[in-house]
């Protein structure tokens, strides 16, 4: 991507979003002196108030304001999953560039076409993707070599919540399909093994009484999905949330042709024969601090971000595939979705 050379210090931002992620990229903003945090827009008002004081930067009434304001050069799009699209598309059209958390759009033809209207604008286009910065990653990524090839993975994450919290999480049209909105679980495993070639899904949502336009929040979700890559291995994602789990778990296993690597939270163990290893996993935090630091090296001294908008949307056509499969029932190919 081709990025304004001798852009001058310090970055102009406008920020679109006030919770968890929005705020550990304000905390960035406001300690590197390459960025100025100016404008900030949100949902609640009182909440938009109290995080602009936080920060130190003006309250605007509407994300569409913060677009209009000539003088920015970044907007960072850390909002609910349904308005990713429409903001960067606005974004992208007023000239500045942008970063948006995952994921870029709900719809594979959106994000295709965002990620055609930033190169015809010459603008950053970056979507965030921290899951490949942690440690467990890089660790994994380190390890992977010493298993030979892989045969078989299987990623779960399940997040009981008792009572489900009504968020936008647990609303169907904010969040997206399970496994576009949790689409870092999805480009994990394309980024370690490359393309999915067909895909097989199902859902299960457990829905409230008197869900509806008034109640549209589920109380729980399951998605199972089986994923073939190109190089033949297979692997298996669960996603779980809400009331309907009991115990948490976070686990990643691969098989591969001369051992196994296993990892349950923060612990990772390396199987080989009958030996087993330990491996360092470090630190699940700092990852937002990461990638807004790595944003600005990029724009200020071109260097290289550490992913693509066109993996992210490369993950999100999977994350569609398997949306396609458990409404259908059947496998869908990939490769058919343009
Ligand atoms: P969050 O803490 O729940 O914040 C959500 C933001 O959206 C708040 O500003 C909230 O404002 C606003 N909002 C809530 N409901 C809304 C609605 N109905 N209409 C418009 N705005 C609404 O969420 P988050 O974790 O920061 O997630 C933000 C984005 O970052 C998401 O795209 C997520 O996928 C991505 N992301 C997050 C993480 C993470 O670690 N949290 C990691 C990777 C990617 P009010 O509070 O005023 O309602
Ligand atoms: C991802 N975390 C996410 C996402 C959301 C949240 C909406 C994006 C969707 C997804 O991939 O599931 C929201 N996470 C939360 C909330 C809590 C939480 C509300 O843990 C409440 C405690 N994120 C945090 C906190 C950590 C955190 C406190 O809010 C703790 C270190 C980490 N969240 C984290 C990471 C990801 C993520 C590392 C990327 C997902 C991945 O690694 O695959």
């Amino acid at each position: 991507m081709n990025v304004t050379p001798n852009m001058q210090p310090p970055l102009q931002v406008g920020l679109i979003g006030t919770g968890y992620a929005a705020k550990l990229r304000a905390e960035t903003l406001k300690t590197d002196p390459r960025a100025e945090l100016v404008v900030v827009a949100g949902h609640t008002h009182d909440n938009t108030v109290v995080f602009s004081h936080t920060y130190d930067a003006e309250a605007a009434e509407s994300w569409e304001a913060v677009i209009d304001r000539p003088e920015l050069d970044l907007v960072i799009v850390a909002t609910i999953n349904r308005d990713h699209g429409a903001i960067v598309q606005a974004a992208l059209k007023a000239g500045k560039h942008v970063v948006v958390e995952y994921p870029l759009s709900l719809e594979v033809a959106e994000a295709q076409s965002l990620i055609a209207l930033a190169q015809s604008q010459g603008k950053l286009l970056h979507v965030e993707h921290i899951e490949l910065l942690s440690g467990l990653h890089q660790a994994i990524r380190q390890s992977l070599p010493t298993i030979g090839t892989p045969v078989y993975a299987r990623y779960a994450t399940v997040n009981p919540q008792h009572p489900a919290p009504q968020r936008w999480t647990y609303h169907p049209e904010l969040f997206g399909f399970p496994l576009v909105g949790a689409l870092s679980r999805l480009h994990r495993l394309t980024d370690l093994f490359g393309t999915v070639t067909h895909v097989h899904c199902q859902t299960h949502y457990w829905l409230p009484a008197g869900f509806g336009a008034e109640h549209p929040y589920y109380k729980g979700c399951v998605c199972s999905a089986q994923l073939r890559f190109a190089s033949g291995l297979l692997a298996e994602v669960l996603y779980g949330k809400g009331e309907t789990f009991w115990q948490a778990s976070r686990t990643l296993e691969i098989q591969g042709e001369h051992g196994a690597l296993m990892f349950q939270d923060d612990q990772g163990t390396l199987i080989q024969g009958d030996q087993s290893y330990a491996i360092d996993t470090g630190s699940r935090r700092g990852m937002f601090a990461k990638d807004t630091t790595m944003v600005l090296d990029h724009l200020f001294n071109q260097t290289p971000l550490y992913v693509t908008a066109e993996s992210s949307l490369q993950a999100l056509r999977v994350a569609e595939a398997a949306r396609l499969s458990a409404e259908t029932g059947q496998v869908v190919e990939v490769a058919t979705l343009r």
